[in-house]
């Protein structure tokens, strides 16, 4: 009997230790991550998350050509050169952690990015008064962007700089000296912290 219990807890080490070495899926940090949560009454903005335009903000949930779930975010384009516009949301970070961010990008074939539509990930790195310390930003992609599949957008193992208190994780669309056309649709974002 003794015998036995030994194996046992020797096989539950053995277990715990695969895990380990495999690797658990990290917890995804982004809130409302596939953007299924229920939109407020009147509202086609997805709760937990922030916006930001210079004008604009033709962003919004939609229903169709989704990734998974019932809903994904379009991003939509204003024909105005230089403008901006986003969304974001905001988490505390520990300075010298790395982090990996993520989004599944589609461009909108019912009306497909143009001109000088661009987007990308950023991260801004914040310290305890609010203030930017740096920023990551993401290769851009434009209207060569898939859409007919879904890709992966990535900022991989970016480091939370000295001071680093909170972050805004954001996906941004940029206009740039043309003005943009079209759009382009997002979801599953994903923030994980890598282990050490
Ligand atoms: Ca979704």
């Amino acid at each position: 009997m003794k015998t036995r219990q030994g194996r046992n807890g020797w096989c539950i080490a053995g277990v715990l230790l695969a895990l380990v070495a495999t690797g658990v899926a990290a917890e995804n940090l982004a809130p409302n991550s596939s953007f299924e949560d229920p939109p407020a009454e009147g509202s086609s903005f997805p709760p937990h998350w922030e916006q930001f335009s210079s004008g604009q903000e033709n962003i919004m949930l939609v229903s169709y050509d989704k990734r998974t779930g019932h809903r994904c975010i379009l991003m939509k384009a204003q024909k105005d050169p230089n403008s901006f516009k986003g969304i974001l949301f905001k988490r505390p970070v520990v300075a010298g952690e790395r982090y990996d961010f993520s989004a599944w990008i589609k461009n909108n074939h019912r009306d497909s990015m143009g001109g000088t539509t661009e987007g990308l990930l950023v991260i801004e790195w914040k310290d305890a008064m609010g203030e930017e310390i740096s920023r990551n930003v993401s290769p851009k992609w434009d209207q060569t962007m898939p859409r007919l599949r879904w890709t992966r957008v990535f900022l991989k193992e970016m480091v939370a700089p000295e001071g680093a208190e909170t972050a805004l994780f954001g996906i941004h669309l940029v206009e740039d000296h043309l003005g943009g056309r079209g759009s382009y649709l997002v979801d599953d974002v994903e923030l994980v912290l890598r282990s050490r």
